[in-house]
């Protein structure tokens, strides 16, 4: 028995490094869906389809849990996992609610993908918990293979990471930057060297405590982890 952490690519492990620390007994299969990289500039329809393909053949894995590792997925089919499987299905979205209590001065900055910052789940989202506050869009088109080459080479270029969150500098008095995609969780340190001053919300340790809160009981003998590309 596996639990199953899906995402386009490198930010399944940002997830996966909270739940192991949680988790430690269990054994874990990463799914790099890296044909389809980057999941944040398709539209709905291609993303939907796309996960119907997916979720069937998780499906046939039968996994004990899965974590959607990934906001962009989350926001536009998490329903689609929680009716093929049924298993415990965690999701992972733009945690603007968390920001918004975290934030003195009422002015966040979102960042996400251009297809999470466009999802009708987005602006529910902030219909729910930020009508009191200024809630600054960001897509970043190309930070998910910032955050990729760091993660898969080490490297980081800082120019690149700069014009990237430029939009940022312009917001006074900004204090909190939410993270709304996995991949750049594993770039946070690299973002706060940026922006010293703000606080930066990365959802993973409360999506590993979500996971470990609804997860069945299972000691694996032998955990291992496994990844697989799809
Ligand atoms: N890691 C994904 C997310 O949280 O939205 C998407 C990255 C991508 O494929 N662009």
């Amino acid at each position: 028995p596996a639990v199953f952490i899906l995402d386009s690519g490198a930010g399944a492990h940002s997830i996966y490094q909270q739940c192991k620390k949680l988790r430690p007994e269990m054994n874990y299969v990463i799914l790099e869906d890296q044909g389809f990289f980057p999941y944040g500039d398709k539209s709905n329809t291609e993303l939907t389809e796309h996960l119907q393909t997916i979720a069937e053949e998780i499906r046939l894995h039968s996994p004990i849990s899965l974590i959607l590792a990934c906001n962009t997925a989350s926001t536009h089919g998490l329903e689609i996992f929680r009716q093929s499987l049924t298993c415990p299905v965690i999701g992972t979205v733009p945690p603007i609610k968390t920001a918004v209590a975290q934030s003195k001065t009422k002015k966040l900055a979102l960042l996400a993908t251009p297809a999470t910052i466009n999802s009708p789940y987005t602006a529910q989202l902030l219909e729910d918990f930020a009508t009191n506050t200024e809630t600054h869009l960001i897509p970043t088109a190309n930070l998910a293979q910032i955050s990729e080459n760091f993660f898969r080479n080490n490297s980081l270029c800082t120019q690149k990471l700069s014009q990237e969150l430029h939009p940022l500098t312009k917001i006074v008095d900004l204090d909190t930057i939410a993270l709304g995609c996995t991949h750049y969780h594993l770039i946070k340190s690299e973002i706060k060297k940026l922006f010293p001053d703000c606080e930066i919300i990365d959802c993973s340790p409360a999506i590993a405590k979500q996971f470990h809160r609804v997860s069945p009981q299972i000691m694996s003998q032998r955990p291992r982890l496994t990844r697989c590309y799809i």
